[in-house]
């Protein structure tokens, strides 16, 4: 079935689909975008998606697209090389990849650990784990910490190393403040602070947490960011 715009499956509270938000903000693609988690609207998740999680992107031909680096990868093919947030093969890319996996890398620890913490029941909570993740996860930040240049994340020109950085900070500040609190990281703090100035941040602002998550219809994520009521 062909839609006027694409739709992203997904609230901004996931970070993986919040890089996606914002980077189609950045490009100036108009896009609908239902406020879900695959915990709460599973049923409704599983139409696009067969493993049920966020981000999925459905084009507007009906193609649906799973995976946030596949649909970052979909979308810099549809801007084409010359705006693309992944920088075409060069040095740039090279070190853009690497920040980019670093983050990425993070994030998914962040994740395996709210998942241990916050949705296993405590008593069934492998300590062993959570401290062994914590201390990767200080390790991991404060290597990228090192890695993050000025103006930009990856040098002088903003990449998808600023974006996925960006949201990664703001995850951690949100779920896990005790492994970045403000201060430790100067040059992350920094890029947060750049990021929070750019108007796609704040078009993919994180939901009001303490609005529930519903079915409500999408909404055009070209007016103000909604809270996921
Ligand atoms: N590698 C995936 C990770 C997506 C992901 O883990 N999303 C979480 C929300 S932040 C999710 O849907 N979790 C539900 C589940 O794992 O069952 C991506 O980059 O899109």
């Amino acid at each position: 079935m062909r839609r006027e715009r694409p739709l992203l499956v997904g609230w901004n509270r996931s970070p993986y689909t919040r890089r996606v938000a914002i980077s189609m903000h950045m490009y100036g693609i108009e896009f609908e975008q239902r406020a879900q988690t695959a915990w709460d609207h599973f049923d409704d998740v599983r139409r696009f998606n067969p493993i049920v999680k966020i981000p999925t992107l459905v084009t507007e031909d009906g193609e649906v697209i799973v995976e946030s680096a596949a649909i970052l990868d979909y979308l810099d093919c549809r801007v084409g090389p010359e705006r693309a947030l992944m920088p075409p093969p060069s040095p740039l890319r090279d070190r853009v990849r690497q920040i980019v996996a670093l983050a990425t890398a993070i994030i998914d620890k962040g994740r395996e650990l709210r998942y241990e913490v916050h949705l296993r029941p405590a008593e069934l909570r492998y300590e062993p784990w959570v401290e062994r993740w914590s201390g990767q996860l200080s390790s991991a930040i404060e290597s990228l910490d090192g890695m993050i240049g000025t103006p930009f994340a990856a040098g002088d020109r903003l990449t998808q190393a600023d974006v996925t950085v960006g949201v990664m900070v703001d995850m951690y500040r949100n779920m896990h403040q005790h492994l970045m609190p403000e201060g430790r990281y100067s040059r992350l703090d920094a890029l947060a602070e750049r990021c929070h100035a750019m108007s796609a941040f704040e078009r993919a602002a994180l939901e009001d947490i303490s609005a529930t998550p519903s079915n409500a219809e999408p909404h055009l994520a070209s007016q103000p960011a909604q809270a996921a009521t």
